[in-house]
């Protein structure tokens, strides 16, 4: 007996409006929940791998609908070494008040070989002006390379670490020496390739960012030389865009192909986000070896 055809289900479209080029989407028209239907959750999940980060607004989610809603895109994880949000169990929260404000360039927790694979920042507090989130193409940013330097960054490796030591002058010191003590309270050395292979998109994309320590088998001055060149690719403003918050928008990221940037130009205004992140895969360069953990202590 032979079954009836049955029609496959079509992919759901969803209303999709680009911010920018190169990078970003807002999705209109949908609510964030956890009983969100699969082919919307589906849908998802293809936009971001487009369009690298997503914008919702007016989602207005609390803190538990947000990790529940990040559970359907993949497995929550907790940082790991910066408390959760109290009564959570995967949140961290940046509050301004708090001097935590993340403005320089980074992909999150690179300084682990599995790092995140995606991020979903949640606004509860926005500034009436200012505190605006940037993202970068990290992929456009090595597709941009001319090829010598591509020949180049193929070849690369770095060590990031979280026992960075910049000096911040816009943060009070006192205050920067607590948040760096629990931020490197486990101190991480991880060497990843340059250039990393999507394990979704098999795209190749420029794995750098503010963990960077040095580039394997070269001075701290080549290294540093070096990893301006290369970062100046992401941070062009052509493989960049800008999310302008509203208290209640929720922007996701996939952090396998961006970096990010909180522009910290809102003085003592009052900025609140809370973020979930997913567990993510060890990274793999383009000749097909993986990130390792030098160790942790
Ligand atoms: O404050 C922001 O907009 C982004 C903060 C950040 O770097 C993060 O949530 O990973
Ligand atoms: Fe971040």
């Amino acid at each position: 007996m032979t079954r009836p055809a049955v029609a496959p289900i079509p992919p759901l479209e969803l209303d999709l409006l680009p911010v920018a080029g190169r990078i970003g989407a807002e999705v209109r028209g949908v609510q964030l929940s956890a009983s969100l239907d699969e082919a919307s959750v589906e849908a998802i999940q293809r936009a971001l791998l487009r369009h690298k980060v997503l914008f919702f607004r007016e989602q207005r989610l609390d803190d538990a609908q947000q990790e529940a809603f990040a559970a359907r895109l993949g497995e929550p994880v907790a940082h790991p070494t910066v408390p959760v949000r109290d009564g959570s169990r995967y949140l961290l929260e940046l509050d301004s008040a708090h001097g935590t404000r993340a403005n320089t360039w980074h992909t999150d927790v690179t300084f682990v070989a599995a790092y995140p694979k995606a991020s979903i920042l949640r606004s509860v507090v926005a500034p009436a002006a200012g505190g605006d989130t940037v993202w970068a193409n990290t992929s456009s940013a090595y597709q941009d390379l001319p090829d010598a330097l591509r020949e180049l960054a193929d070849k690369l490796w770095a060590v990031h670490g979280n026992d960075f030591d910049y000096a911040r002058p816009d943060v009070d010191p006192v205050r920067l020496a607590q948040y760096r003590k629990v931020f490197a309270s486990t101190v991480y050395e991880t060497e990843h390739p340059l250039v990393r292979v999507h394990p979704e998109s098999g795209e190749r994309s420029l794995l750098l960012g503010h963990f960077v320590k040095r580039i394997k088998g070269l001075s701290q001055g080549d290294s540093q030389r070096l990893f301006e060149v290369f970062q100046g690719y992401v941070t062009r403003l052509e493989n960049t865009v800008r999310w302008r918050w509203r208290a209640g928008d929720v922007a996701i990221w996939d952090n396998r192909a961006t970096q990010h940037y909180a522009v910290n130009d809102y003085g003592d205004q009052p900025r609140v986000v809370r973020r979930v992140t997913l567990a993510g895969d060890v990274p793999v360069s383009i000749d097909g070896q993986r990130s390792r953990t030098l160790g942790n202590s």
